[in-house]
């Protein structure tokens, strides 16, 4: 018994792991061990030997099953050891660095204004930026003659010899959208057009792609005095002042009669620009009551609907509010201009919020 008692604690104290421990229980104090096989023995034994061999092999039993049960725990704690030396964690570390994406200032400023034409009842309507030369320019009251449709540098899409489809330009403003809400929808209509725009011409205030918002308002009783409020309005809850003074000089376009170029009352002040307040003025948009022939060509009636239009420059009137100097540097994709410009994503601005936090 001293020696079966030696072999197995010694077993026991080298086992490697909990595998190696149940081979050794099995063959130690299993149903068929060789304490089990001991037990069998008792029945030849006589009284006297039974009375001392019975506890003892008893007493083998619960040492070698003890033996076990520690040796188990130990195991445990060693693999537990093993994974808190090696799963560690330096919780000291410095955080990573911010790595979630900004809004740009030009999609800022889009949503900017489109929560204030929304509060003035404007809805949003977008088209293609690919379209015929009839809806950017004949709609327009733009014929083909037209000086306008030089002066805009127009991409025209290219068409092989033979192809008789009508040309397609690249949209030199959002107006097509408009005429195509207006075959849509009819009148009344109050609407905005916000997108990108293109004109083949590059330097330090013009890119080849731009974008404008537009802005059409058709009802039977509409004269430029709803145009002036509307636009007051719009400059007064864009740029954050209550008082803004705006300057309407007559001008020229084809799709609005009469037509009105709007300047604002500012100032600049060791270059940075002061809005409402000042002796200087700044163009900032276009605009007018649109031409019968625009209307017509929209399928509405211009003796019974009238309306005004207006356009706007969105690059622009984001670089005057968020004083963004070049605008080149709009279209680069430079990482850095755009943490440094861009804007939270999930703020979106509303007139009651703030518009730009
Ligand atoms: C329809 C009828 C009339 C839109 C207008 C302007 C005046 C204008 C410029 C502003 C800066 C373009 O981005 S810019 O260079 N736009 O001056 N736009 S009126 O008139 C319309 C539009 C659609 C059916």
């Amino acid at each position: 018994m001293d020696d079966l008692k030696s072999k197995y604690l010694s077993q026991i104290a080298n086992a490697a792991d909990e595998n190696a421990l149940e081979t050794i229980r099995v063959a130690a104090v299993g149903k068929k061990g060789e304490v089990a096989l001991k037990m069998r023995e008792l029945g030849k034994m006589t009284p006297e030997q039974r009375q001392e061999a019975g506890p003892a092999l008893n007493a083998l039993k619960n040492e070698i099953n003890s033996a076990i049960m520690a040796k188990k725990a130990g195991l445990a704690d060693a693999a537990l050891d093993e994974r808190l030396r090696t799963e560690w964690l330096d919780v000291t570390l410095p955080t990573r660095a911010r790595r979630t994406g900004t809004l740009h200032p030009v999609s800022q400023a889009q949503e900017e204004l489109t929560a204030i034409f929304a509060e003035l009842g404007f809805s949003v309507a977008e088209g293609p930026r690919i379209d015929t030369d009839w809806y950017n320019f004949d709609a327009l009251n733009i014929p083909g003659h037209h000086p306008a449709r030089a002066e805009m540098d127009t991409f025209y899409m290219h068409r092989a010899e033979g192809d008789d489809r009508p040309p397609h330009v690249l949209r030199t403003h959002t107006s097509p959208v408009q005429i195509r809400s207006m075959e849509k929808m009819g009148a009344p209509l109050r609407i905005i057009c916000p997108g990108g725009v293109y004109r083949a011409d590059y330097d330090q205030t013009h890119t080849p792609m731009f974008h404008q918002v537009e802005g059409l308002a058709l009802d039977t009783d509409i004269s430029m005095a709803n145009l002036k409020w509307t636009l007051e309005e719009f400059v007064k809850a864009f740029f954050e002042v209550d008082n803004v003074e705006l300057r309407f000089r007559a001008s020229h376009f084809p799709f609005t009669e009469p037509s009105a170029e709007v300047d604002i009352r500012c100032s600049w002040k060791d270059g940075t620009l002061k809005i409402g307040e000042g002796d200087d003025w700044m163009e900032i948009l276009g605009s007018g009551m649109v031409h019968p022939k625009v209307i017509a060509a929209g399928g509405i009636d211009p003796d019974v609907y009238q309306g005004f239009a207006f356009g706007i420059g969105i690059d622009r009137l984001a670089m005057l509010k968020y004083g963004i100097p070049d605008l080149r540097a709009f279209f680069d994709s430079d990482l850095r201009w755009l943490r440094h410009y861009g804007f939270q994503c999930l703020d979106m601005p509303s007139l009651h919020g703030g518009l730009s936090r």
